[in-house]
């Protein structure tokens, strides 16, 4: 537990580098707290980190003491070594693996629910909601290397008619959603608390975009940003890197991190302030994202069970995303990056064609808060993943930084679905919902064959049309219009479109709010 804790420090720690309060001066080591922290690391076989720490300004040496004083590199050895475990047991092919599909009890599918049980989950979420229950957490420490841009995903500007960020869209369906509560419980204080994860990188831009948008209209003491953690990146030889003579090389932590930040942030302590029962966790980069879905949350609360997840039919065997299985019993998800071909490309053997593993993970996640008040007796428990990656180092024989060529060493992350192995089937459940109406992920950059700026904005404007037609509205089509956005603060899922039956909408349009009035 003590490494545990300490990993909490380090992420604290972490959260304070990644938050720009680095500048304020920091207090200078006595020589024997260098001396003992020296020692702690040559014993772990990291002394190299010191390797130019007598060459350092005074404030070059606090700034490495420090942060080396939040990670303890013993630990982060036994991390390295059983990730590494982990991967070489994963490559080995004799062990056939217990995969399956989950069972049919343990999974529902909004494509073939009943109406009257579709009604009545979403009933009982907007309830939920409507009795300030339930509470959103943004996955948004991610860096969005693929898809090419410096900025945070969320900041990103899919090019629709509204020209809305990502960020902005996902804020205006919590505003809908709480507004839709109000509507059918009177209650005018309804309040869906949004937490933002963020990592070093990810979190000056993050708040700055989120200040200079007035947090899209909503009240900013229901918007937190929290950091993640980071963890040292590591020698292909198990070494810790530096970035420069007095900086550690370190990574965001994955996603997984989630559940140790929501503990060092005071996240958890905020929602239990709050009464929170119900808890969305989600993936910044899907634009159809149903934040706080009142249908997910009323289907995982009937259920009683402490983690759900969203899943879609997988477009094909090697679409990149993880796999819902059955793993000896437990409910847990093949990585993509780590799934080997047999699985991802064996067919159902009761329905030739469809692949036997097509339950695709989507990032779309439900916790009860009773299980995030378990955080602490399993966190430790969470494994590290390796990333292979080229880390620009700071090398300490030559002095030089060296931006390498090839792959030099690796990042440790978590992911957040390693967690679902750890409850009981009956705690869990997996709902397959409609991919066009809630999966369409912003992955690649523009110009790429899927899960781009294009494929993002056609998704959401193809949405609004079938929406405005449902409602008995035509949308003419003109040739190479594409579709209709329907802006949250009018819709957030279909329904009070009824003002427009009968009106003609010429597409490409933008349904905003004063089209309500006209
Ligand atoms: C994620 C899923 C994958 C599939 C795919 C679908 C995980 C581990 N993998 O893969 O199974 O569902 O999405 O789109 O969830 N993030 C952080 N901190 C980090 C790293 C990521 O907050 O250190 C966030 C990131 O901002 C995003 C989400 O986690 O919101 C998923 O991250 P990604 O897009 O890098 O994951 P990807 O596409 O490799």
């Amino acid at each position: 537990m003590a490494a545990a804790v300490r990993d909490t420090v380090s992420n604290l720690i972490g959260k304070i580098s990644g938050m720009g309060v680095q500048d304020t001066p920091l207090r200078q080591p006595s020589a024997e707290e260098v001396a003992e922290l020296k020692k702690k690391y040559e014993q772990a076989n990291q002394g190299q980190v010191f390797a130019r720490f007598d060459t350092l300004s005074s404030n070059d040496q606090a700034q490495l003491f420090h942060q080396l004083s939040t990670f303890d590199p013993e630990h982060i050895n036994k991390l390295v070594k059983r990730a590494n475990a982990d991967a070489a047991a994963a490559l080995k092919t004799d062990t056939p693996k217990s995969l399956e599909p989950l069972p049919e009890n343990a999974t529902a599918s909004i494509l073939d629910s009943n109406p009257d049980d579709l009604r009545r989950w979403y009933d009982e979420g907007l309830k939920l909601i409507a009795e300030n229950k339930v509470a959103v957490v943004l996955m948004a420490g991610g860096q969005g290397t693929r898809l090419g841009s410096s900025d945070p995903k969320g900041c990103f500007d899919i090019g629709l008619p509204s020209k809305k960020s990502l960020f902005q869209i996902q804020a205006e369906r919590i505003a809908k959603l709480q507004s839709l509560a109000t509507d059918v419980s009177g209650n005018k204080k309804v309040v869906v608390p949004w937490y933002t994860m963020t990592s070093g990188p990810t979190r000056q831009a993050t708040e700055k975009f989120f200040t200079d948008n007035n947090f899209f209209g909503l009240a900013k003491e229901n918007v937190t940003i929290f950091n993640q953690g980071v963890l040292p990146c590591i020698s292909n030889d198990g070494e810790i890197l530096l970035e420069s003579a007095s900086k550690v090389a370190v990574a965001p932590d994955g996603n997984g991190g989630i559940y140790q930040a929501l503990i060092t942030s005071g996240v958890r302590d905020d929602m239990k302030k709050r009464g929170i029962e119900h808890i969305h966790a989600y993936c910044v980069d899907n634009c159809l994202v149903k934040v706080a879905d009142p249908t997910f949350i009323g289907f995982a609360a009937s259920k009683k069970v402490d983690i759900a997840t969203k899943v879609v039919r997988k477009r094909n065997a090697t679409e990149s995303v993880g796999l819902i299985v059955l793993n000896g019993g437990k409910p847990g998800v093949v990585e993509y990056s780590e799934i080997d071909q047999d699985t991802a490309n064996a067919v159902d053997p009761k329905q030739a064609g469809v692949l036997k593993f097509r339950a695709a993970n989507i990032v779309n996640h439900y916790y009860s808060f009773s299980f995030f008040e378990s955080i602490e007796s399993w966190a430790s428990d969470l494994p590290h993943h390796i990333a292979r990656k080229k880390i620009p180092f700071f090398d300490t024989k030559t002095g030089a930084t060296v931006k390498p060529e090839s792959p030099n060493g690796i990042k440790l992350e978590q992911f957040v679905f390693d967690v679902f192995p750890l409850t009981p089937l009956e705690k869990f459940a997996a709902i397959e919902v409609k991919r066009e109406e809630e999966f369409s992920p912003l992955k690649n950059a523009r110009g790429t064959k899927d899960d781009n700026p294009d494929t993002s904005k056609q998704d959401i404007m193809q949405q609004g049309l079938r929406w405005i037609e449902a409602a008995g509205g035509i949308v003419s089509k003109e040739a190479g219009a594409v579709g209709v956005e329907v802006s949250p603060s009018i819709s957030y899922g279909g329904e009070g479109l009824e003002f427009l039956k009968g009106r003609t909408v010429n597409a490409p349009a933008l349904i905003e709010i004063e089209e309500k009035k006209a």
